[in-house]
């Protein structure tokens, strides 16, 4: 097999053992990689019901066939296990050198499952395996531990590690590497540490299989000048994904007060802009030329990386509007392990509890000492901070008073950082994501803002649709990132090419969509399976602050999402998936991308159709 390693390494940490799994080609071919692999691990090895925080739960580490070849952008992992926030099949996707040397070391994924009995540091040296005592590092930052780590270790060994937050198991912490990468929202974090796992260390040495190297060599240095030459490429350098604020800003779509309101009246000075004049250096994941990290100082004078979603999230939304201080909020959450954009959002959740007198706490909007003070108790589980740590939905539940329609999540996990009081496509795309309300799956909102965001008909189903294979299946398979397709233009034909070059197999546009449909449709029977008589077409309903409480500020004052025409996109959406009115997938669906088992597993939990389901809102014409 070229482009694949063939192998899985199963780490028992119960046991403090390793076993080097060969898995068959077909899952390969059906699967691709990356979140391809961590769903089908998750569906066939969890029993459904598993606690999220006990041994019995897994974690698993996927690349994919394009993950360390050498072309743009290719150092990226995706770690994925049940969510101890949402309950349901929850990733995230990391760039680190643990990408590339989990592939030099000969494994396509690792599956990390048990607990150890302390903590402990695993390290891989190509085929060889060893169970750490991390007493000395457990309760240290992220950053204390990999300095710590590469001192001990090889400069450039591949490290992911947690903080204080994982151990701890914030529900809502995540894996981070590199001092700035991170990456596993939905609590992955947790999950390392309900397992008393601190770190792994890989180092691997050996060179990956391709099926044509000299083609591979020839395509990775064309793709990189052809990275550079486009057009986009200057200003991305400059500004990474921070330009977004500014376009975020003019379109009403800039998360502010806890989503209140859409425009901020400090944007310009947290937006790109602003942050050019203070950036002093780009950082990035390997094997990137677009590094799109923003290194500036923070209060402290420490470094700090920003993007478009930690500085809104640490920014308008509860209330900063400068620039250092979020710096220094943002450092706090890399060094603690916790998921920035959740973290942005159980705070604005507090904030505004506070202001409405619905907690004793008194933690004011935009307050730098309040805000610091709160995170830390986040992540050490301290006072009112124990409740946020459970993420919002759960907060929510415990704060009461009507504060589950301003509880901003879908599924239990945070929504990131548009506002979707005027974009339905944008809130289909939060309501239907894999994981809950992330964005990763479908950004569609800035081309819903060309085509008229007032309307809610199928060109924007099938806009959806299509993007959610490319983004959320395509390219979290492969597994690469997606900033020099989305963000560049750089064309989707290159990813088949170096399939080819590093599989020797000819993927058409057609698979590769079949693939990506396989792979979203078994997230959503894993879904469906955990959640059996529980599961409703409600799961799939952005918050309804979105939908009471119109905006009072700028030029779309007066907007707000309708609930009647939502559910209408969502009819259309779950009828274009071949899935039923509660949007479960039918059995005709799983059957024909290959399912049939899975559909037969799943129908000890709940009932499939096998009737094609008749929608009445297909039209291409907007809903009523
Ligand atoms: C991602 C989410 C994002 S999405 C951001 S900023 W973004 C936040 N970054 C955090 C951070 O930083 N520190 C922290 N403690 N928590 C953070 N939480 C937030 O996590 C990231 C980039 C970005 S930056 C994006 S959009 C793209 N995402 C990709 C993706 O999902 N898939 C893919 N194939 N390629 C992608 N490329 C881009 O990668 P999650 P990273 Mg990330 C400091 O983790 O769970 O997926 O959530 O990993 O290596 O930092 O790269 O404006
Ligand atoms: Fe990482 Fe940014 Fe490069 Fe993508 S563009 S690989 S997120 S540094």
């Amino acid at each position: 097999m070229f482009g694949w390693t063939g192998v899985f390494l199963k780490i028992d940490l119960s046991k403090s053992q390793t076993i080097a799994e060969q898995y068959d080609q077909t899952l390969a071919l059906n699967f691709l990689g990356g979140r391809g692999f961590a769903i089908k691990i998750l569906w066939d090895r969890l029993k459904q019901g598993t606690d999220p925080l006990s041994p019995e739960n897994k974690l698993v580490f996927a690349t994919g066939p394009l993950t360390a070849v050498g072309l743009p952008n290719s150092g990226k992992l995706v770690v994925a296990s049940k969510s101890p926030l949402t309950g349901g099949y929850g990733d995230g996707n990391i760039g680190t050198l643990a990408a590339v040397h989990i592939r030099k070391a000969g494994y396509d994924a690792l599956i990390v499952e048990g607990k150890a009995e302390k903590p402990v540091i695993v390290h891989i040296n190509d085929k060889d395996c060893e169970f750490v005592d991390a007493k000395d590092l457990w309760g240290s930052s992220s950053f204390e531990t990999e300095k710590w780590l590469r001192k001990k270790y090889a400069r450039n060994a591949g490290i992911v590690s947690i903080g204080p937050a994982g151990e701890n198991q914030v529900k809502f912490a995540n894996v981070v590497s590199q001092e700035g990468r991170a990456g596993g929202r939905p609590g992955m974090g947790a999950v390392m540490g309900s397992k008393n796992l601190k770190a792994i260390v890989i180092e691997g040495t050996s060179q990956i299989s391709l099926a044509n190297p000299d083609g591979m060599r020839k395509l990775a240095a064309d793709g990189y000048r052809e990275v550079l030459a486009k057009p986009l490429y200057p200003f991305w350098k400059r500004q990474g994904t921070m330009s977004t604020i500014e376009w975020s800003q003019e379109n009403s779509a800039l998360p502010t007060l806890n989503y209140r309101e859409a425009v901020f009246d400090k944007a310009d000075e947290i937006g790109g802009f602003s942050m050019e004049k203070i950036k002093i250096s780009n950082r990035g994941c390997p094997q990137c030329n677009m590094t799109c990290g923003n290194v500036v100082k923070d209060t402290e004078g420490r470094d700090s990386e920003l993007d478009y979603e930690n500085v809104v999230m640490l920014g308008s939304n509860i209330g900063f509007g400068d620039l250092a201080q979020i710096a220094t909020l943002n450092r706090m959450a890399d060094e603690l392990g916790l998921d920035s954009i959740s973290l942005g959002n159980v705070v604005g959740f507090a904030m505004e509890a506070s202001e409405k007198g619905l907690i004793a706490e008194k933690i004011r909007w935009g307050h730098f000492e309040e805000t610091k003070d709160l995170i830390n108790d986040i992540a050490y589980r301290r006072g009112f901070g124990a409740v946020l740590a459970e993420g919002v939905r759960a907060s929510s539940k415990i704060v009461g008073k009507g504060s589950s329609d301003w509880a901003m999540h879908v599924k239990g996990l945070e929504v990131s950082a548009y506002d979707c009081h005027a974009a339905p496509s944008m809130a289909l795309a939060y309501g239907t994501s894999s994981i809950g309300a992330h964005h990763k799956d479908a950004w569609v909102i800035t081309w819903e803002m060309k085509i008229g965001r007032e309307n809610y008909d199928s060109v924007k189903v099938d806009h959806l649709i299509e993007t959610q294979l490319i983004r959320g299946g395509l390219f979290e398979a492969l597994t690469v990132c997606r900033f020099p397709y989305n963000s560049l233009g750089f064309e989707l034909e290159w990813y088949q090419k170096y399939l080819k070059a590093a599989t020797g197999i000819e993927f058409s546009l057609n698979q590769l969509n079949e693939i990506s449909d396989r792979i979203l449709n078994l997230i959503r029977a894993f879904w469906v399976r955990e959640f059996k008589e529980k599961w409703d077409s409600e799961l799939d309903v952005p918050p309804l602050r979105w939908f009471k409480e119109p905006l009072t500020e700028g030029p779309l004052k007066g907007e707000m999402l309708d609930m009647e025409k939502y559910k209408g996109m969502l009819r259309s959406y779950y009828d274009k998936k071949g899935w039923n009115e509660s949007g479960v997938p039918k059995q005709s669906t799983l059957e024909r991308l290959g399912l049939g088992e899975e559909a037969k597993q799943l129908k000890a939990y709940v009932k499939l159709e096998t009737e094609p389901f008749v929608s009445t809102t297909l039209q291409n014409t907007p809903f009523p």
